[in-house]
């Protein structure tokens, strides 16, 4: 059997293991396929540096390129063990084991690791992978239920005639009858030990045919119970659960959009970002998906008495209805990771009321669906700003990307701590005692966001022609608000930029100046100032620990 067999029956192989794991974590739940899992303890254990190289690098296709390389990956030492396997096939066999215990092991791991059941998948995986394997390795070496040993033990020598016999048209299970099958049997077990098992010289009875027709079965039985995994996995009824969701109206609406809120220069970001092109960012490979009514919310720590809130409960609360502008930390200057939405939610601080936070207590650790976890600063939920756990945004039930069923929103506040989605926990706590998920792993544990800004239009790298143009961008210093913003071209005089309307502080604004362009390279760069009177600093700083800063500066052609 030729290396190619053999790494083709691995790669096979493998694809019935993932494609039974996927099959079976459709039932116990889809974070617990074990190519997830070890995708998740990767994120885990990639150094700081490299993790915002790849946010850099593949943007919003990061979990792509990841899930990408671990199936590279898995296919490479799946390749690998088929090789193996021709030689004897318990070398094929360890190496699904030694795979399966590195997912049991990545799958128990997990932060949200639930019980014994979560290895599963990896196990069934593994099992139905080293059945496949035996079973396509046997085929490729001729060896058909016990005939061709008892052929080539009859014969002395091996089967190019066996294979011609079987190419003209008697299946597997052909008419050879059962007393036949029986003698051959009898004389396979005085050979002792099956073909496949002897090394070398006596194994030619590679069967190109049976190999292909057996690699295509599995190709199939891969694929369909990947798919059929993929549709148990809870994805539908989630589904079906949000289209049912009935909005309350809020008790405290929001205050209409100045019409004076958008500037309406093309290229420009609209005022309220529409839902599809907001930004996301998690650390979840699948994302959760949580049925709202198995959903509960649970603050407990330090409060006077631990509460527990479903679904229902919190859609019986006063709603209110807020624009927010949500920020990463993450986002470089000049990114695009900041979005303007209107969320309607319940007040974070109504809820955390019932509970009664002690006096002692600073920080609000909240926990989501996937394990994920972020602290507030207690005392920024509860001065007042519409720090909500928000159930929709821009008039539609929250999106399983943007948190569904509940996630939290803060005004000023970078969503690293502050934006939890899938939100189930709350501990209350305090900082010096408790750390949330980024906090290790390079991060303040405190992000009130800076003031920024950003210009839209032009573009960085644009050719204009000479004359009048107008540069345009968004600028923000969310619950500050923002009282300036400048521009200046080639290192020249800061000029004031028209601001556009806003509806409160906690949003971005749009901003646009003039600008008599000239023939040649020019430099633009933008700074804003916010309401307490802070100017943006020219001084560079990446995102990390606690956000960047600097101008956004960018190059146009003019001729
Ligand atoms: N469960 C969970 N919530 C999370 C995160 C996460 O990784 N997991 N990321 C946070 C970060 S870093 C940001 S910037 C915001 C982004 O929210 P969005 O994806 O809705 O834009 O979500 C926050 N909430
Ligand atoms: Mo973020």
């Amino acid at each position: 059997m030729p290396a190619w067999a053999g790494a083709l029956a691995g790669l096979v192989s493998g694809g019935v293991a993932l494609g039974i794991a996927q099959l079976v974590a459709g039932f116990v739940g889809p974070e617990t396929f074990p190519v997830v899992a070890v995708g998740d303890a990767t994120v885990d254990l990639t150094p700081a540096p490299v993790k915002d190289w790849a946010i850099r690098t593949f943007g919003e296709n990061d979990k792509a390129v990841l899930l990408g390389g671990v199936l590279v990956v898995l296919a490479g030492i799946a390749a690998l063990i088929g090789v193996l396997a021709r030689r004897r096939l318990a070398y094929g066999v360890a190496g699904l084991a030694a795979f399966g215990a590195v997912g049991v092991f990545a799958v128990l791991t997990r932060p949200d690791a639930g019980g014994i059941l979560d290895t599963l998948p990896t196990l069934a995986g593994a099992a139905a992978g080293a059945w496949a394997l035996s079973w396509l390795v046997r085929r490729a070496a001729g060896v058909r239920g016990s005939r061709t040993t008892a052929a080539s033990s009859r014969t002395g020598e091996h089967s190019s005639q066996t294979t011609a016999s079987e190419g003209g048209g008697a299946g597997p299970d052909g008419p050879d009858g059962a007393a036949e099958r029986d003698r051959l049997v009898e004389l396979d077990r005085r050979a002792e030990r099956p073909a496949v098992m002897r090394s070398g010289a006596d194994l030619r009875a590679f069967d190109r045919r049976r190999l292909l027709t057996g690699v295509a079965g599995g190709v199939v039985v891969a694929g369909a119970a990947t798919v059929l995994g993929r549709q148990f996995g809870g994805r539908q009824a989630v589904d079906t659960a949000r289209a049912g969701v009935a909005l309350p109206r809020p008790a405290t609406p929001a205050k209409p959009i100045p019409t004076g809120a958008n500037l309406g220069i093309n290229g420009l970001s609209p005022f309220i970002t529409p839902n599809q092109d907001f930004y996301e960012v998690h650390t979840a490979l699948v994302l959760p998906q949580v049925d709202p009514r198995e959903w509960k919310l649970r603050i407990h720590g330090l409060v006077d008495r631990p509460v527990e809130i479903t679904y229902a409960d919190l859609l019986r609360m006063p709603l209110t209805e807020a624009d927010v502008t949500l920020t990463c930390v993450s986002n470089e200057v000049g990114g695009g990771l900041v979005g303007n939405a209107r969320w309607l939610g319940v007040r974070m601080a109504d809820v955390l009321r019932q509970a009664g936070l002690r006096a002692d207590a600073d920080m609000l650790l909240s926990t989501s669906a996937d394990g994920f976890t972020c602290g507030t600063p207690a005392d920024v939920v509860m001065d007042g700003r519409d720090a909500l756990f928000a159930v929709a945004m821009n008039g539609e039930v929250l999106s399983v990307n943007h948190g569904f069923p509940v996630r939290q929103v803060v005004p000023g506040l970078y969503g690293y701590v502050s934006a939890t989605k899938w939100v189930v926990d709350i501990k209350v706590t305090r900082f010096d005692r408790d750390e949330a998920y980024w906090t290790p792993r390079g991060w303040s544990a405190k992000g009130p966001i800076k003031v920024q800004s950003r210009i839209d239009v032009p573009k960085s790298g644009d050719s204009l022609k000479a004359g009048r143009t107008t540069i345009a961008g968004v600028a923000w210093a969310q619950h500050t608000g923002i009282d300036a913003v400048e521009v200046r071209v080639d290192r020249g005089e800061w000029r004031q930029a028209r601001l556009a309307e806003v509806p409160g502080p906690d949003t971005w604004r749009q901003w646009s100046i003039d600008w008599d362009a000239t023939a040649g390279e020019h430099m633009l760069q933008v700074r804003a100032t916010d309401a307490a009177g802070r100017t943006q600093t020219e001084q560079e700083a990446p995102p990390a620990p606690d956000g960047a800063t600097g101008w956004h500066t960018l190059t146009v052609r003019v001729a």
